[in-house]
């Protein structure tokens, strides 16, 4: 009776072992060792400043003008996924530090660009963890931000205005120098994209957004890249784990993904996209002068009210005499 009972209970465990070992897709996947047998990553490779080492993977070291990625080898052919990324983003720096790390989806691998070490104008999905905010006005978030951008190859991403006016929507996270690990979720199924964190030693996600309606096509690539300017920070990437999700529910749909331009539906509405900070000063004057008008205009009736009111006292009085 135990013994059988004991016997299910492991072939349970055997079987429930290999479902999940079936949703990781190794070869989309980098974790320790990160080498094979040679000095290469298996299914990876690395350019720029990246330094592979046997506990962490840095694209940049906190030095400055550093720029680095790893791209994966194979294209992803799973229309439904999810990407767990263990990072760590440290430096010296209290007050002053940077660029950022970006998680790619991407159709080009392996060309470094101005976009956190990557290309601009590219073709598919970046998660952009910017921790240096360029934007001198007023700013509507603070730093560290991850936010999402999806380009058919004719956006760039706008450093100037940490690509605010080109996001789909992002969250503020403070994911940098902590004694802890921290870990981000990148989850995209049904046209649905989710981006989670867990960056505060609690062992769990929280959501950091939701968007609807994305459209990525299949066969593109994931890489990960940093970049480091006056300021910098090592970016280190400690795991990468993409697994392939059910997709039970669009099995009757089989639109064929492979050809299909990366394409969002609802873009944040971008903040206004105007030269700071002298307009809003401009602003600010008009309204004072317009307010100083006012006043006066204000004042100058209520003079004359009074004159007039004295006048009419006058009169009034002269009559009674
Ligand atoms: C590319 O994206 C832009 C901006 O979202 C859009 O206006 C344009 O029609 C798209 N082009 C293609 C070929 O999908
Ligand atoms: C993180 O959580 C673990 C387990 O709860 C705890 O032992 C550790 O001290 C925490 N680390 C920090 C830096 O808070
Ligand atoms: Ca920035």
């Amino acid at each position: 009776m135990d013994s059988s009972y004991l016997l299910l209970m492991f072939l349970c465990m055997v079987k429930c072992e290999w479902n999940t070992n079936d949703y990781l897709k190794r070869e989309h996947s980098l974790m320790k060792p990160y080498t094979g047998s040679g000095l290469s990553m298996p299914f990876w490779d690395f350019l720029g400043s990246t330094v592979v080492t046997s506990n962490y993977i840095r694209l940049t070291s906190d030095l400055q003008s550093k720029s680095g990625a790893i791209w994966n080898i194979v294209p992803c052919k799973s229309r439904n996924w999810e990407l767990q990324v263990q990072f760590k983003v440290h430096g010296h720096g209290k007050d002053l530090f940077g660029d950022g790390l970006a998680l790619w989806y991407a159709r080009d691998r392996m060309i470094k660009g101005p976009v956190f070490g990557s290309k601009d104008y590219f073709h598919g999905l970046a998660i952009i963890l910017d921790t240096y905010s360029n934007h001198n006005g007023p700013h509507n978030h603070a730093h560290p931000y991850i936010s999402a951008m999806v380009n058919n190859g004719t956006l760039y991403y706008d450093h100037d205005r940490d690509g605010t006016h080109t996001q789909l929507a992002g969250c503020e996270a403070r994911f940098r120098n902590v004694d802890y690990d921290t870990y981000l979720a990148v989850r995209y199924e049904n046209d649905k994209l989710t981006v989670s964190t867990d960056i505060d030693n609690k062992s769990g996600w929280k959501p950091c957004f939701t968007v609807d309606g994305v459209r990525l096509p299949t066969g593109y690539y994931f890489g990960m890249s940093a970049t480091t300017g006056d300021l910098s920070d090592n970016h280190d990437i400690i795991s990468v784990k993409l697994y392939e999700l059910d997709d039970s529910s669009t099995d009757s749909v089989t639109e064929d993904r492979s050809n299909i331009q990366p394409a969002a539906q609802s873009f944040e509405p971008p903040r206004e996209h105007v030269d700071d900070p002298k307009p809003s000063s401009m602003g600010g004057v008009k309204l004072f002068l317009l307010m100083l008008v006012g006043v006066l205009g204000v004042f100058a009736i209520i003079v004359v009210g009074i004159i007039l009111y004295q006048k009419q006292q006058e009169k009034s009085r002269k009559r009674f005499y």
